[in-house]
């Protein structure tokens, strides 16, 4: 238990999430690795959601509302940190989650849909009647024929770069999230969103509601056009660098 007055609660909260996941079976042990790696770009840039980072959040909702078969991939991570919000934004959107892991085995890839149908995701693939993609050097190739496989559109939060690569290579629209702005994810995605996954994903449910109710779809259509990830990236890169100048000018 951490105290809320804590002055590290939110980050302790989430290690204990991740803690939890790894002890339910869910999140694997290099997961906890990862997420320490995040943390540290997540120190770098203020830990809250910078203007670029929402306004990349809002073209991924706009990408996803828009598609004809989109999906959602879930990892040990996300499925530990944020299953109430996934299942939230599945509900509103309709839109199905696969379960694809990177060190994948059976036994997790049950036990996260087990745990996310528990939270309300009406929809999860198990990619266990799995088709491979084709340059894809990980157990992340193995995706589910009637998700990953057909999708035009895929929301990968905390995706390895390797497959962003290839899943770009097949046409696909890429949506990520990665703390890390730099990865190779972040430079291949179509849109990245540099922020912290519960964040992001709790934005999403909130602009997922805005946008449907304002049911233009033309304003999705600018939002995706006129949107350049390189250029969104560029903004977090400036956000590091000028705190980093603010700190050492004190
Ligand atoms: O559950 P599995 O088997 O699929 O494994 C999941 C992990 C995350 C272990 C696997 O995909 C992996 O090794 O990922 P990487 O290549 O380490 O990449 C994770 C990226 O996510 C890093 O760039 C981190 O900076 C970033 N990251 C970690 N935690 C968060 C995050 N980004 C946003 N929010 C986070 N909470």
């Amino acid at each position: 238990m951490v105290s809320e007055r804590h002055p590290r609660y939110k980050s302790l909260a989430l290690r204990n999430k991740l803690v939890s996941g790894y002890e339910k079976g869910i999140t694997s042990v290099h997961g906890l690795i990862a997420h320490g790696r995040g943390e540290a770009f997540d120190y770098l840039l203020g830990e809250e959601t910078t203007e670029n980072a929402l306004e990349a959040t809002k073209v991924a909702c706009a990408y996803l509302l828009t598609a004809a078969h989109p999906v959602i991939s879930v990892n040990g991570n996300t499925a530990a940190l944020a299953p109430k919000t996934i299942a939230e934004f599945c509900t509103i959107t309709n839109i199905p989650v696969e379960v694809n892991l990177f060190y994948r085995s059976v036994e997790r890839v049950t036990k996260i849909a087990d745990y996310l149908r528990a939270y309300g995701v009406a929809e999860v693939m198990t990619g266990l009647d799995s088709v491979e993609l084709a340059n894809v050097a990980s157990e992340r190739a193995k995706v589910d024929k009637r998700g990953i496989f057909t999708a035009d559109v895929v929301f990968v939060p905390l995706e390895d770069g390797d497959r962003a690569q290839a899943l770009t290579r097949l046409g696909k629209v890429v949506l990520a999230v990665d703390l890390n702005p730099i990865s190779r994810t972040a430079l291949t995605s179509t849109v990245t969103i540099v922020d912290e996954f519960t964040r992001a994903m709790k934005n999403m449910v909130g602009l997922a509601k805005r946008l449907q109710a304002e049911n233009q779809p033309d304003r999705l259509d600018t939002l995706k056009a006129t949107f350049d990830n390189f250029d969104n990236l560029k903004a977090s890169y400036t956000a590091i660098q000028r705190r980093l100048q603010a700190l050492a000018l004190r």
